[in-house]
């Protein structure tokens, strides 16, 4: 598994291939997979010498005396996807691999996902955390920099990195992500794609109603008319419902009107919080709307994990489904809708203009450096090894065992062996270089017609997002006390008084949903909480650039 070198420079496809197969938080959340070039502007070759080679980066500036091990202790997030007979996320195949490898012995330390905060917060108080912490939290990690628990960076960079520094010199949009009061703390490398959300239409339907894809809310109001009155299942019963939602329902309205609930925007001069802002009241309104005329399926505020929702699609029952571009319902959507043909909509204009879909921020897991390490030497040498080589063998496993060279591009032998024993070891990889694109997806998805199928789609769904610029006013939300105090408390009466407002009829109209947010937020210190946003802001506005 340590010689497919020649595939160094070769856009690598196979997150495609695990979004499939993980589950959805992991990919469209944040990706156990991710980021850029191929090896174009990322550079494997300029890197730390030879795969393998046990030679020195850092031996001839080295501060780090003779004696000490090449041995470092790194966090992994723990999924429970390791099979008992490739034995355990500490110990395994690719441990061993790595550390031959890499010339670094990486004591593994696995953290369940679901539970990070709490581990974390146990192992660092104790002392006991290891020596690389990774997270996509940031404000996880913000903590732990204001604790002085980890360590800057940059003077590491200099002495002992060539690889991941010319990486974040060739990626300066990952500069904000990893700096911490204004010096880098964390590595990190870009997400395989930054696409998230979209809309997907029964484009059959459309043609059967001789309707056009909607290019403003007010069409895509008119076809989800058109979608409930005129049979576009044609099985001759009023059986349809328009809209399908997701977890990305609400977030793709809020989108669609600048207004995203939980980030905050810049308003002549100040932060407002999303769900603050007078154009929330237009987010209220077409929630509302939809629900009134039966738009959307009217029990998706009770349908918790959007189960129902998603069965009315896969059904053949919804016309419009408000989504995630890795869609994992597809297969059995395609094999209940043998002739649908689905394509995503680009984001509809409102009377504020057209915004994008989300665009996830740029970079993938974060990696921040225990104060107490021993040697960030050997981080620096395995961290490089990985960026350059090590996480394409990973990914695609051993070739002529696990994967086959395709023009270049490694297609998956067999899926069920991939799955057992390669797809775990995504974990792995801090730093990579995996980039997806329409083509790269397209070439992975092999001989499987709806593999094929659902390439193509997601390719334009991913061209679609990269098309529109979606606002985004600060790269990272913020996470100063006073508002992680209250927040939490904010989100469920806000969550409540949306609800209010969707079935409430005239009673709740969006009005009274806008000042009963407002009254809640200042109820809950808001004031204050928006005082010290501008705070924050002054003072971390020099990272953001
Ligand atoms: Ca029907």
């Amino acid at each position: 598994m340590n010689k497919k070198r020649g595939l160094g420079n070769v856009v690598k496809v196979w997150s495609v291939m695990l979004c499939t197969l993980l589950a959805l938080a992991a990919c469209s959340g944040n990706g156990g997979n991710a980021s850029n070039s191929g090896g174009k502007d990322a550079n494997p070759a300029a890197g730390s010498g030879p795969k393998g080679a046990n030679t020195n980066a850092g031996g001839e500036k080295g501060s780090i005396k003779e004696s000490e091990p090449m041995k470092i202790s790194a966090s992994i997030y723990d999924r429970g996807k390791v099979a008992a007979d490739e034995g355990s996320y500490e110990h395994n195949r690719w441990t061993k691999w790595m550390d031959e490898q890499s010339g670094v012995d990486v004591e593994w330390v696995p953290i369940t996902r679901n539970q990070e905060a709490d581990k974390f917060n146990v192992l660092v108080a104790s002392g006991q955390a290891p020596d690389l912490i990774s997270s996509y939290d940031r404000n996880l990690l913000a903590r732990f920099v204001d604790q002085g628990a980890v360590q800057p960076i940059d003077d590491y960079l200099d002495q002992y990195s060539t690889v991941y520094k010319q990486y974040l010199e060739a990626h300066p949009e990952l500069k904000p992500y990893v700096t911490f009061n204004g010096q880098i703390y964390a590595v990190a490398s870009l997400r395989n794609t930054r696409a998230l959300t979209t809309v997907w239409v029964r484009q059959d339907w459309l043609d059967k109603l001789k309707l056009k894809v909607p290019t403003t809310i007010e069409e895509l109001i008119d076809v989800a008319r058109a979608f409930r009155d005129q049979d576009p299942d044609g099985n001759g019963k009023p059986d349809t419902v328009p809209i399908a939602g997701s977890l990305a329902y609400t977030p793709i309205i809020e989108d669609l009107f600048f207004a995203r609930g939980w980030e905050w925007f810049m308003e002549d001069g100040k932060l407002v919080y999303g769900n603050l802002l007078d154009r929330y009241k237009d987010v209220l309104a077409f929630q509302k709307q939809v629900y009134d005329e039966g738009l959307v399926d009217k029990e998706y505020l009770t349908d918790k994990n959007f189960a129902r929702q998603q069965q009315l699609w896969v059904t053949g029952k919804a016309g419009i489904y408000f989504e995630y571009v890795t869609m994992t319902s597809f297969p059995d959507f395609k094999k209940n809708n043998p002739d649908a043909k689905v394509v995503p909509i680009p984001p509809v204009a409102t009377k504020y203009g057209t915004n994008g879909y989300q665009e996830e921020v740029p970079n993938y897991l974060l990696t921040v450096f225990n104060q107490n390490m021993k040697n960030p030497e050997a981080a620096f040498k395995f961290l490089d090894w990985m960026l350059a080589d090590g996480w394409d063998d990973i990914t695609s496993g051993e070739e002529g065992v696990h994967s086959t060279n395709v023009d270049g591009i490694p297609v998956i032998m067999d899926t069920e062996k991939y799955n057992k024993e390669v797809a775990y070891a995504a974990e792995y990889r801090l730093l990579h270089q995996d980039k997806l694109t329409a083509e790269s997806i397209a070439a992975a998805a092999g001989d499987d017609p709806i593999a094929r199928e659902f390439a193509q789609i997601k390719g334009d769904a991913m061209k679609v997002a990269e098309g529109t610029k979606y606002r985004k006013d600060l790269p990272y939300r913020p996470d100063f006390k006073e508002l992680i105090d209250m927040e939490a408390q904010f989100m469920k009466k806000r969550d409540e008084i949306i609800a209010s407002v969707v079935i409430g009829g005239s009673k709740h109209t969006p009005e009274w949903g806008a000042a009963e947010l407002l009254k809640e937020w200042n109820r809950l210190g808001g004031e204050e909480v928006n005082k010290k946003a501008m705070e924050w802001y002054e003072k971390n506005k020099a990272n953001f650039e």
